[in-house]
């Protein structure tokens, strides 16, 4: 079976039980002039995952192995965003308002939709999530479960925000999950350093954290 040095120790993972889960690379979090950008971000903190995420994808696809992609968002109407997620953040740049690629975070707008360079392909799920956590109120589980899946290798964005929460998610129902520090991102350097050292400490308190050119490797062995 592959295996990758980690942190804090090797991960082995069975291929065939194994799902490459990309993490909201949404326009509204990532593009110059976006969303995220306008609250005062710095892009480029998210953008440096694009190129080793674009070369893992495709040794993946290569490899026959399944992607899961989600986008955080919401309905139209708002029915799924409670309050307290709606009226967070800047007056006027919040969820729902006009921004510079469509309403902010709104399903069915160009800024909600995947970024062009890691655009799902042919059968590839795409889960819609209203939360911070994948599997919160979306059908993440029943689909792990019917494909047989027991293990994540996770990418995406923002490394303390989504990828935190949907990992302990999985972490508690009994997921492996290998982050790969070079594919997860935060606007924030602190949060991406101090935010990957808490899944791997205490012995792996919630995962396992390594780079994205280990799996690659794993898997062309
Ligand atoms: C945030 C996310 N940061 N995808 N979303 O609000 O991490």
């Amino acid at each position: 079976m592959p295996s990758v040095d980690a942190q804090p120790g090797k991960f082995t993972f069975d291929p065939n039980t194994t799902a490459l889960l990309v993490i909201d690379m949404q326009r509204d979090f990532l593009m110059p002039g976006g969303f995220g950008e306008s609250l005062g971000n710095d892009v480029s903190q998210l953008r440096r995952t694009i190129k080793p995420l674009a070369a893992l994808m495709t040794a993946w696809r290569a490899n026959g192995l399944p992607i899961i992609h989600t986008r955080e968002g919401h309905k139209p109407d708002l029915s799924d965003c409670p309050p307290a997620k709606l009226n967070r953040g800047a007056p006027s740049q919040r969820i729902g308002d006009p921004g510079a690629f469509g309403r902010i975070l709104i399903q069915g707008e160009y800024g909600h939709d995947i970024i062009d360079e890691l655009q799902p392909i042919g059968d590839e799920v795409v889960i819609d999530k209203p939360g911070k956590g994948a599997f919160y109120a979306t059908d993440l589980s029943e689909i792990l479960e019917k494909s047989g899946v027991t293990s994540l290798i996770v990418t995406g964005v923002t490394t303390e925000v989504c990828v935190h929460t949907t990992v302990r998610e999985a972490n508690d129902r009994g997921y492996e999950c290998l982050v790969l520090a070079d594919c997860v991102g935060s606007y924030f350097p602190e949060f991406q350093q101090v935010g990957l050292k808490m899944i791997a400490a205490q012995g792996g308190i919630f995962g396992w954290v390594a780079e994205s050119p280990a799996v690659i490797s794993a898997i062309q062995e």
